[in-house]
């Protein structure tokens, strides 16, 4: 890897790494080189770019300490903060350059995401990202197949949480990082897929190779509560009311036991609260 982008590299891990995040180096030009202009990045083809995805450990080291810190904001997703909050801060280690960064979830005027997430991951070599056309002979007919993502060491337990733009670095020398291709045979790569859009809620897509590590318990019960019930969950107060106490207390110990006990308790008892809206 060329010294700068060594050097550049370094520092944005040392900002994120520690809170669970992993970030890939790529230029603009190999991710436009795979897209219509409509998605185009409209930056100069060499300009270095760096993937930002989350790991199961963000929850604990980002998330809950961003909870806790009182920055939250009423009406937006408490994660979505915590990202920005975090590429934000890449932002602030480099006051002398000129740094955009485009989440996951930002969107045009006309609805279109202002990145494809999935697209940038794999042309950073992070993540092989799986589409129909890479099954030969799909069995899928006219219905609609969306691709997945799968890391070789998080299988599908990460998310992608944006792009870092570094305006005016240029480095057309950069060699590109293949993604490792971690689901290789056509059968493997049906039932990847058939468990990404048919059955996502059950999470067993994302164990399409052994993982690591998974989002604990406490972390999926998280991400399967609809998001307007997400703020109750944690204990925190809702849009609507007024902050209580100075102090207010995180309820995450409270919700769910250290180890799992009777997992039939409460409303961590699928009859009480089924899953309905996994994040990512
Ligand atoms: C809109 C959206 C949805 C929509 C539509 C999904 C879809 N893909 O059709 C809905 C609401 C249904 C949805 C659902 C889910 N989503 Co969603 N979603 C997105 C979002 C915001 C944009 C995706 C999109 O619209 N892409 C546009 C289409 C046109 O892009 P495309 O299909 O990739 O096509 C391009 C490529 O093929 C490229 N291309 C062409 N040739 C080649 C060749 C190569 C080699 C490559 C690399 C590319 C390439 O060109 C095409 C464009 O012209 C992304 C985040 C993001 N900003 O990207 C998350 C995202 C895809 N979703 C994600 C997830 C996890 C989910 C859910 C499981 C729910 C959840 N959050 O837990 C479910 C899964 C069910 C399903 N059917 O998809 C994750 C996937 C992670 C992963 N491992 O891949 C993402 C990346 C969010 C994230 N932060 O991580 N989602």
């Amino acid at each position: 890897m060329e010294p700068l982008v060594a050097e550049l590299k370094q520092k944005i891990e040392d900002t994120l790494c520690p809170f669970g995040f992993e970030v890939y180096p790529f230029q603009v030009a190999w991710y436009n080189a795979l897209l219509p202009p409509a998605f185009h990045l409209p930056l100069p083809g060499p300009t270095l770019a760096f993937l930002v995805l989350s790991t199961p450990a963000m929850f604990d080291r980002a998330l809950k300490p961003f909870l806790q810190s009182h920055h939250l904001q009423p009406l937006t997703d408490p994660v979505d903060q915590c990202v920005a909050y975090h590429l934000g801060r890449v932002r602030g280690s480099f006051p002398e350059l000129q740094i955009e960064v485009i989440a996951d979830y930002e969107v045009h005027p006309n609805r279109r995401p202002k990145i494809l997430a999935q697209t940038a991951a794999h042309v950073a070599g992070a993540a092989y990202y799986y589409q129909r056309q890479d099954v030969e002979s799909d069995p899928w007919g006219t219905q609609h197949i969306a691709g997945v993502c799968i890391h070789p060491r998080f299988g599908g337990w990460f998310a992608i949480r944006g792009v870092v733009l570094l305006r005016g670095i240029e480095v057309p020398n950069l060699r590109p990082t293949k993604p490792l291709d971690c689901v290789p045979t056509r059968a493997d790569r049906i039932t990847l897929l058939e468990r990404f859009n048919f059955h996502w809620r059950d999470w067993t897509y994302r164990d399409a190779v052994t993982p690591q590590e998974r989002y604990s318990e406490e972390q999926k019960v998280y991400f399967s509560t609809p998001p307007a019930q997400r703020l109750a969950l944690l204990g925190l107060p809702q849009p609507s009311e007024e902050p209580s106490s100075p102090s207010q207390e995180l309820h995450f110990t409270t919700l769910l036991p250290k180890k799992p006990q009777n997992p039939r308790r409460g409303w961590l008892s699928p009859t009480v609260s089924p899953p309905t809206s996994p994040g990512p």
